[in-house]
């Protein structure tokens, strides 16, 4: 940064970037203090995280992308003479061009024998389901949204110095056959399809779906484990109450996650909580049940660092494993009005993708992303974001060797 003073303070520099930026009235002027800018001539660039980044980016390999263009070839035939890289098929196959295609989870191959799911390290699973919503429906289109507005991304990310084709191996699954008109059902499906994806061995990573789906995912993998499961949980909702409207709704699936036998309350931590709508039976559960709530005030009193160091000691303090959950509207709803029960005060994007990263470098038995509704959404800014949380996990679970750390509380599986 460049930073103006009096030449009677500091040491007269002479660099032309200095006669180039400076007003030539103070230049030719004799009467007024001249100006001069002065750099930072101790300052060592090698201390900036960008030339770290942009370093480790010759570490990274590309025979994941070659052989990816490779294929393209074979499957999309080669392109017309006319064109000068030969590399481009005549049928868009692979990551490019990111405007066509069929739109998986970042372009991963779409796994349609779900039988063969465990031959990767992560699954995308999408739960299309809002049954669950008290308020905005809408969340049933939260997978097919992410999905689409993932095809912007490349699997690359300069600041992680990660690249998710060369260091892991993502799919999609395709969705789980939701029931509409009937919760209950559908969460017997929604606990069958992480179940099967988990005992498989591939992380699962859910796209909601409204937060109902919450109980279903924990139980999935609580049923193929003996271990226990804490949760991190990004909400400014509690989501702790038996029942709404009567019924298990998105505002109850830690009540009914946390009476399974592995998943105990204590291990539930809840962050960035807070505004007009949480219901006072939900605080009374989470009082009575210990659960830890860091509230939005605790965060910016805390700081982001501490956060994070605090969730992790509370989630995995007697835990094996931690689920990690994320509602969309945790962040404020400036920023993803593409939701069920937008509520203002929540975190800045870069806050809560600091959080994420810093909570998941400890490792991770799934994730899920809810309350994603595209009918609300503006310019796919929410969809967005619920991307952005599931790459920068993973790249955080590639970065810290912690891709496939999950596999050892499987039951019955050693490694
Ligand atoms: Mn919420």
């Amino acid at each position: 940064m460049l930073k103006a003073e009096t030449m009677t303070d500091v040491h007269v520099s002479t660099t032309s970037l200095e006669e180039n930026t400076m007003p030539r009235s103070r230049i030719r002027g004799s009467s007024t203090p001249r100006m001069i800018y002065h750099h930072h001539p101790s300052f060592d660039k090698t201390q900036l995280s960008g030339w770290r980044s942009t370093n480790k980016e010759a570490e990274l390999p590309h025979s994941a992308w070659e052989r990816e263009e490779k294929r393209c070839l074979e499957l999309g035939l080669p392109g017309t003479e006319s064109l000068e890289d030969k590399s481009i098929p005549t049928f868009a196959r692979g990551e490019l061009p990111h405007f066509a295609g069929i739109n998986t989870f970042l372009k991963a191959p779409y796994v349609e024998d779900v039988k063969q799911v465990g031959n990767y390290d992560a699954a995308i699973i999408g739960v299309p389901s809002d049954g669950g919503t008290t308020y905005r429906p809408g969340t049933r289109f939260g997978p097919q949204g992410m999905r689409r507005i993932s095809a912007l991304y490349t699997p690359y990310n300069y600041e992680i110095g990660v690249d998710l084709r060369e260091q892991m191996t993502l799919c999609d699954v395709g969705d789980v056959f939701t029931i509409p008109a009937n919760i209950e059902k559908t969460f017997d499906q929604i606990s069958n399809a992480v179940g099967h994806v988990f005992r498989s061995g591939a992380l699962p990573v859910i796209l909601g779906g409204d937060h109902s789906i919450g109980f279903a995912t924990v139980r999935g993998i609580a049923r193929e484990t003996d271990e226990t499961i804490g949760i991190i949980h990004f909400d400014r909702h509690a989501d702790i109450q038996e029942k709404d409207l009567d019924e298990r709704m998105h505002t109850t699936p830690w009540f009914h996650a946390t009476n399974l036998p592995n998943v105990p309350a204590k291990n539930l931590v809840q962050i960035g909580i807070g505004g007009w709508q949480v219901p006072r039976q939900a605080i009374k559960e989470a009082r009575k049940r210990d659960t830890t709530i860091i509230s939005m005030h605790d965060v910016e009193r805390l700081g982001l660092e501490k956060v994070a160091e605090i969730a992790l000691e509370y989630a995995w303090r007697g835990a094996d494993a931690v689920w990690l959950s994320f509602d969309i509207d945790s962040v404020d709803c400036g920023f993803v009005p593409g939701t069920g029960w937008p509520e203002p005060g929540g975190f800045l994007p870069r806050e809560i993708l600091y959080l994420l990263g810093a909570v998941a470098k400890e490792g991770i038995c799934g994730m899920e992303v809810v309350e994603v509704s595209p009918p609300y959404d503006i310019s796919d800014i929410t969809s967005l974001m619920g991307v952005r949380a599931i790459v920068d996990v993973l790249g955080t679970l590639v970065a810290f060797g912690k891709m496939g750390a999950h596999r050892t509380i499987i039951r019955g599986r050693s490694s």
